[in-house]
C-alpha cells in the first residue's frame, strides 16, 4: 500500500522541478481589489508576465498605470489583466478612488 502511494508523488515531484524554470515568464500574478484597496499592494513580477486583478468589492474599480501604459476597468465580480511588457517600477491608481494605490515591480 505504501509503496503505490509513494511512486505517484516521486514522479510529481520530478515533473514538477522541470516545469519551474520554462514557467518562470508569461505567468499569470493575481492582485485582488477588496476593501477599496489592492491585496497585494506591492508584487514583483517579470517581463511577459500577466498581472490580473479581481474585483471582489461591490463597487467598480481601476487598476490604472501613472504612466498611462495599462488602464484595467472592472465592475463588481469582474477579472481583467494587462501584460507587463516593460522592466522598472510601476505605481498604479483606482482612477474612482484616488487613494486606492499600488505598486508592481517588473523585473527582467
Ligand atoms: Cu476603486
Amino acid at each position: 500500500m505504501t509503496m503505490t502511494v509513494a511512486r505517484p508523488i516521486k514522479a510529481l515531484a520530478v515533473s514538477l522541478l522541470l516545469l519551474g524554470p520554462a514557467s518562470a515568464a508569461g505567468e499569470v500574478d493575481r492582485v485582488v481589489m477588496k476593501e477599496v484597496a489592492y491585496g497585494p499592494k506591492q508584487i514583483r513580477v517579470h517581463v511577459g508576465d500577466v498581472v490580473e486583478w479581481q474585483n471582489q468589492d461591490i463597487v467598480a474599480h481601476t487598476a490604472t498605470a501613472m504612466d498611462k501604459s495599462w488602464d484595467v476597468d472592472l465592475m463588481p465580480g469582474r477579472s481583467g489583466g494587462a501584460v507587463m511588457k516593460v522592466p522598472g517600477t510601476f505605481d498604479y491608481i483606482c482612477r474612482y478612488h484616488p487613494t486606492m494605490t499600488g505598486e508592481i515591480i517588473v523585473e527582467p
